[in-house]
């Protein structure tokens, strides 16, 4: 195999490097940053990549080199884990390669952060809130540990913001109902889920919980949508009536008024449609002291679901529901999200099924679905 070394300010151009001069094929064979001179105020810190590219084989002869020798002949469970972590580290190098500068600074000043810092950008975290919380997360560490310390500490540190910035609210427990139903109503884009996740949490409430559930439409807009709600509520038994006003909707909660829960299902329409918005708003904000779930597809790029849930904010939301986590490796916008308005997540959807497909998370089984570790729960 031959053999370099490279030296460079940052790893993208280290690999540039690798690849104009070795090729393609060329492979990472070592890592490692080298310190700035203390004393030069001018001194940056360098990475050094060594790299190798595989020579052919005579022809006629053993095909096996040196170095597989040596390896089989050690069969040394040792080198195998330090591969092991060189590839994972090369690995998270390569994935944060492409990012800016923001992130090529923080990994100067904190090079022990990358195996976090990429978990959390393949994870879809922004790159300022990733930056943000190791940054935070660095502010107490011992300089004078040894790195592999350093590096436990810090992702202990890093766990423990993440789950001080999530909240997560079971809002549908039975003794928060005190003789008058408690009656919560969806808002969310077109599309999002809305109407499937109320027909899961339905059966949840009612098969499971066995609670007293009515359920209202009030997608007028739609063709269907009634039908698609009534459609779940038969087999499941249940009251659902439509509602186009405000007297429809005040005449069936009177209907109601003996449930537990009353689910409402409201239009989907376009966050750009204020008019629409408007409308549901009217009803929904009438005297009724109806709870709102902001309902958001983690499909949805990071911006859109930000300009939706802005949108969505003259609701006045009490929880967030994310739907679709089945559909992206990418949960960590949730992350992102909620901290724009600051509200609890009652819900997550996992696929279509219903009513399987329902988690009411705890705050770590959702901080394992944001970095893509598990998205099973617990309904
Ligand atoms: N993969 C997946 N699809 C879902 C999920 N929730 C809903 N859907 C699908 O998304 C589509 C729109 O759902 P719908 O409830 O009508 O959305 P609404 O317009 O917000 O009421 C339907 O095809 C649903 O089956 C989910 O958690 N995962
Ligand atoms: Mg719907």
């Amino acid at each position: 195999m031959n053999k370099k070394i490279f030296r460079a300010a940052n790893i993208q151009e280290a690999l540039a490097n690798i690849k104009e001069e070795m090729g393609g094929d060329a492979m990472i064979l070592s890592t490692r940053k080298i310190p700035r001179k203390p004393l030069d105020p001018y001194a940056k810190d360098m990475f050094e990549v060594e790299a190798g590219v595989a020579v052919a084989p005579a022809t006629g002869g053993d095909n096996t080199s040196k170095g597989d020798v040596a390896y089989k002949k050690k069969g040394d469970e040792d080198l195998i884990a330090s591969l092991k972590g060189d590839i994972s580290e090369i690995r998270d190098m390569i994935s944060i390669a492409g990012f800016g500068s923001g992130i090529q600074n923080i990994l100067c000043s904190h090079f022990e952060s990358v195996g976090v810092l990429a978990s959390f950008l393949r994870a879809g975290v922004s790159e300022r809130l990733a930056i943000s919380l190791i940054e935070r997360s660095m502010e107490r560490l011992d300089p004078d540990l040894e790195q592999s310390q350093r590096i436990r500490i810090l992702k202990k540190n890093v766990m423990a913001h993440c789950l001080d910035r999530l909240e997560v609210k079971d809002f549908f427990v039975r003794n928060n109902y005190s003789g008058v139903p408690h009656v919560a109503a969806f808002v969310g884009p077109t599309g999002v889920g809305k109407t499937t996740t109320i027909a899961k949490l339905a059966a949840l409430l009612s098969l499971k919980r066995k609670m007293k559930v009515g359920l209202i439409s009030i997608d007028n807009y739609r063709i269907g949508a009634f039908e698609q709600l009534k459609a779940y509520a038969s087999i499941m038994g249940l009251l659902c009536v439509p509602a186009f006003s405000a007297q429809d909707l005040a005449c069936a909660l009177e209907r109601m008024k003996t449930m537990d829960v009353v689910l409402i299902d409201t239009a989907g329409h376009s966050h750009y449609d204020k008019k629409k918005l408007d409308e549901i708003l009217q009803l929904i904000k009438s005297d009724f002291g109806i709870s709102v779930h902001l309902t958001l597809s983690v499909t949805a790029e990071s911006i859109n679901m930000k300009e939706a849930a802005s949108a969505f904010s003259v609701f006045n939301p009490d929880t967030y529901v994310f739907t679709k986590i089945d559909e992206t490796k990418r949960c960590g916008k949730i992350l992102d999200q909620v901290n724009e308005l600051n509200l609890p997540v009652s819900m997550v959807t996992n696929g279509q099924k219903v009513p399987e497909d329902l988690i009411v998370p705890d705050k770590q089984a959702l901080l394992r679905i944001i970095l893509g570790k598990g998205s099973k729960g617990e309904a």
